[in-house]
């Protein structure tokens, strides 16, 4: 009987030793892959490029504001959060200098087309421009936000085409209609900021 319950417990030990032997190199590979997941999202982060300036008030007005953009795997996000305007919509486009040293925003030049298209609505058959951003509204207050993503543009990619560095972003006191060339009629440049890198 003695020499029975003395195999049974040895053979007890083993099982109870493999079974942690097991269960150790088990978490040693769950650390591993919870290693390897943190490297690949230490790199997602380098890769991201993001660029953030100001808008400073043109045309005497007290339009300022706020504008964000990211690139993550092809698509590049804008986040314009403005204040200080006329209740309703304003125009919001993409101009083809980062030059906003003039009182009227008019140094950062006309709306950036490098695709040489008639100025539109975005995505529209007949044609737009690259900085054909849109409208957005403001509300009671003054303030109004816009966001756009698209993969028609980069930040400081070698593809002129899509490359917004270098260009400034204006905000108008009017509304861009879409149609009247070469701009959208919306009125003077209330706000401006530099799109540099
Ligand atoms: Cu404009
Ligand atoms: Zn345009």
């Amino acid at each position: 009987m003695k020499t029975l319950k003395l195999v049974v417990l040895a053979f007890l030990s083993i099982a109870v030793f493999g079974c942690k032997g097991e269960k150790k190199e088990t978490t040693d590979q769950e650390n591993t892959k919870e290693n390897v997941d943190t490297t690949t999202d230490q790199e997602e982060e380098d890769n991201a490029k993001t660029l953030e300036f100001t808008l400073e008030p043109k045309s005497d007005s007290k339009v300022s504001g706020k504008v964000i953009f990211t690139e993550s795997e092809g698509m590049v996000n804008m986040i314009a959060e403005l204040t200080g305007l006329d209740e309703g919509e304003h125009a919001i486009h993409i101009h083809e200098k980062a030059d906003c040293s003039s009182a009227d925003g008019k140094s950062t030049g006309g709306h950036w087309n490098p695709t040489m298209e008639s100025h539109g609505k975005w995505g529209a058959k007949e044609g737009y421009h690259k900085g054909d951003i849109g409208n957005f509204k403001a509300d009671a207050s003054g303030n109004g936000n816009i966001t756009f993503a698209t993969n028609e543009w980069c930040i400081g990619c070698d593809d002129d085409k899509k490359n917004i560095v270098g260009k400034a972003i204006i905000v108008h006191k009017g509304i861009d209609d879409f149609t009247s060339q070469p701009s959208g009629a919306a009125g003077s440049r209330v706000s401006c900021g530099g799109i540099i890198q």
